[in-house]
């Protein structure tokens, strides 16, 4: 089993769509392992978009990820950051598929609502960027023997 790190957005909460979002990756059968409402500072937003310091919509990337709170999120289960990605389509939703998250709530690059680890390094190193070891729980379902 793999976790994937995923975050809502400032726009994606503003705009009134956690639940839609949640709903999806739950619909799917992934696992909540945790979650939390926070407001990223610089510092963290700094740390977690750090393979694109120097790239130009890095200032408005930290600007915007910092505009408001966010929703971050574990979520497992098999291959879950492949597949979290595919759910999530396209880094523009221009270009993103209809029936993804993105393809279907979002419109612009600059405001593509959600967040989601691209390996499973990357998912290994934001989630402890943005959890305790303790606030990611390990839990059976009975619907998992269901799932896989
Ligand atoms: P991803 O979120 O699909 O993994 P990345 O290339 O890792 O896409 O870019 C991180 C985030 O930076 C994007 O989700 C988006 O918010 C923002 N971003 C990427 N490219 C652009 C751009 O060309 N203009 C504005 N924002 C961008
Ligand atoms: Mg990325």
């Amino acid at each position: 089993m793999e976790k994937s790190f995923v975050m809502i957005k400032p726009d994606g909460v503003q705009r009134g769509l956690v639940g839609e979002i949640i709903g999806r990756l739950e619909r799917c059968g992934l696992k909540l392992h945790a979650l939390r409402l926070l407001q990223i500072d610089r510092q963290l937003a700094a740390e977690h978009y750090r393979q694109h310091e120097g790239k130009a919509f890095y200032e408005p990337l930290l600007s915007y990820i910092t505009s408001g709170p966010v929703v971050a999120m574990v979520w497992g289960g098999p291959r879950a950051v492949a597949l979290v990605r595919k759910l999530t389509g396209a880094t523009d939703p221009q270009q993103a598929q209809p029936g993804t998250i993105r393809g279907d709530l979002a419109l612009d690059i600059g405001k593509n609502i959600i967040h989601a680890s691209d390996s499973v390094e990357a998912a290994e190193r934001e989630i402890s960027l943005f959890f305790k070891k303790d606030e990611v729980l390990e839990h059976d379902r009975a619907v998992d023997a269901w799932l896989y």
